[in-house]
């Protein structure tokens, strides 16, 4: 069955090749660099799922919507009233405003919230996995 063979290399392929974007799987989205480059908007940190190699990297965010945002690594399990540990954060971005900021995280998931207002509530948010 020659159409068998060649949906198995199909799978194994796609298997292999980054996802941009928010797919299902968590893309590597660290470039050479140690650079992690997010999109932020209303009410969204892209790529919603982000994983990197343990170790040093920098966060660059472009607020690419009307209001203002930003980005903090902090600690996942939020609940009401839980305080997270925050383990990183950027400068308030204005809109077309682009900031950044170093982690030094130990392997784990952690959360990308926007901590402005009630923009986490509304979504702006995505799972960072280290390691
Ligand atoms: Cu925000």
């Amino acid at each position: 069955m020659p159409g068998r063979r060649a949906t198995l290399l199909a799978i194994a392929l796609a298997g292999a090749l980054p996802i941009a974007g928010c797919g299902a799987d968590a893309a590597v989205t660290r470039d050479d660099a140690g650079v992690v480059t997010l999109r932020l908007d209303e009410y969204r940190i892209l790529p919603q799922r982000v994983r990197v190699p343990s170790g040093r990297f920098e966060i660059v965010a472009t607020n690419r919507g009307v209001l203002t945002h930003n980005v903090a690594i902090v600690s996942p399990g939020r609940r009401p009233g839980q305080v997270e540990v925050q383990y990183a954060h950027t400068a308030t971005a204005h809109p077309g405003q682009t900031v950044r900021t170093e982690v030094h995280l130990k392997p784990g998931k952690y959360r990308m919230v926007c901590t402005l207002a009630n923009h986490d509530n509304l979504g702006q948010y995505g799972e960072l996995i280290v390691g």
